[in-house]
């Protein structure tokens, strides 16, 4: 048996004020063909299937037509899961229909799937929240899956209906884990885990993870959860939520991130994406293969000295989404924003780096500190930086702030 495994495709995404509709779009046709290529049996896709709540319609539809695609008639199981940027409800609303088709939504920890023969002869066995039994022709092996779409707190000990407040949120999903493992997967089947959560390797390395990542962890999310609360009888982990294609622990446990198709952000810049292909034989994962995708524009940054040299690379990068910043004594002038803009489609920002004032000569505090905090701290960046702090920065100062 040879499951995909794919996560955070972010559908609806803009980089600044650049939808990246188009660049999905092509990924997640090479995705459909790796997977017809590869002839493999199951898809996970482990979270953040959408930017937002609530996604553009060409994104649902993108999708929609995507996961029908991976179906291939209801030829090939496909498994959904909702990541931290999704809405539960959203992620199951067409469950009815999709279920038809070979693809199971699931919104919620708590969610339980139905117990169904399709027409092509995939099946859910066995089913209870949490946890679903397939069958797939052609394979007498059966996959268990235990499912853990990103839940925060309260959601989870909603779905747990546990009224112990006291209790740590790993802890909680361990015992759920163990407890599902415990009583279906034995050796006589390929047992899967699928979570979009945060979790960490203890003393072994620390994962990467970027500003798109972090609310799950800080902002209203929960604590990392340790990788030694996976059960030991799960041969394969299929995680989603950090965007570098990452394995988590030691190589013998098979828990990876397969990370996101596309970069999300600058910090993401020049990393290389892949989907997973994981690979069973006698009731154990044999292979693990990364591939790479090759469609999707590259990010990058670049500093440069003056507008000209400026000019010269965006003429022979004008495949690449670019954030730019030139060194200059003014500002940069509309015209030569102009002059870039035509010659590049995808500049995504450009900010000048003030030359003059590192020497002390250019601005200086403002030393009336009954200014607001915003303005004080605006003064501070410019101070230390010499460019005006975008609104993302501002952003998450403010957020800061509030905390
Ligand atoms: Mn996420």
């Amino acid at each position: 048996m040879k499951i995909l495994h794919t996560a955070d495709w972010h559908l609806g995404k803009k980089l600044d004020v650049f939808y990246l509709l188009q660049e999905q779009n092509d990924l997640l046709y090479e995705i459909c063909t790796i997977a017809e290529n590869e002839k493999v049996d199951a898809v996970l896709i482990v979270g953040d299937i959408f930017a937002t709540y609530n996604p553009p319609t060409e994104a649902i539809e993108l999708f929609y037509r995507t996961v029908h695609n991976l179906a291939n008639n209801a030829t090939r199981l496909v498994l959904v899961i909702a990541g931290n940027h999704d809405s539960p409800d959203r992620i199951e609303a067409p469950e009815t229909l999709a279920v038809q088709n070979g693809i199971f939504f699931i919104g919620y920890p708590d969610t339980e799937l139905r117990r169904i023969k399709l027409d092509s002869g995939i099946e859910v066995l066995n089913s209870e929240p949490g946890y679903a039994e397939f069958s797939i022709p052609s394979f007498t092996e059966k996959l268990r899956i235990i499912f853990a779409p990103y839940a925060n707190e309260y959601r989870l000990k909603k779905a747990l209906e546990t009224e112990d407040h006291e209790s740590e949120f790993s802890w909680l999903l361990e015992q759920k884990w163990k407890y599902l493992a415990d009583k279906y997967c034995d050796n006589n089947g390929i047992n899967i885990l699928v979570s979009h959560h945060f979790f960490i390797a203890k003393g072994y390395k620390t994962l990467e993870s970027t500003d798109e990542e972090k609310p799950i962890v800080f902002v209203g999310g929960t604590q990392a959860i340790d990788i030694n609360c996976i059960p030991e009888q799960i041969n394969y982990t299929a995680l989603g939520h950090l965007h570098r294609q990452q394995n988590s622990g030691t190589a013998e446990r098979n828990i990876y991130y397969s990370g996101s198709p596309l970069s999300y952000s600058f910090a993401e810049a020049e990393q290389e994406k892949f989907v997973l292909i994981s690979g069973y034989s006698d009731n154990a994962c044999t292979d693990v293969k990364k591939i790479a995708l090759k469609c999707g524009k590259k990010l990058v940054k670049k500093k440069f000295e003056n507008i000209d040299e400026t000019l010269l690379w965006l003429a022979e990068n004008t495949d690449k989404l670019v954030d730019i910043t030139v060194k200059t004594d003014t500002f940069i002038s509309s015209e030569d924003r102009k002059r870039m803009n035509a010659i590049h489609p995808g500049i995504i920002s450009l900010q000048p780096e003030l030359t003059i004032g590192i020497d002390g000569s250019g601005p200086e505090i403002d030393s009336d500190l009954n200014q607001d905090i915003a303005s004080l701290f605006r003064e501070y960046f410019r101070y230390r930086k010499n460019i005006e702090p975008d609104g993302r920065i501002m952003d998450l100062f403010r957020e800061i702030i509030s905390e």
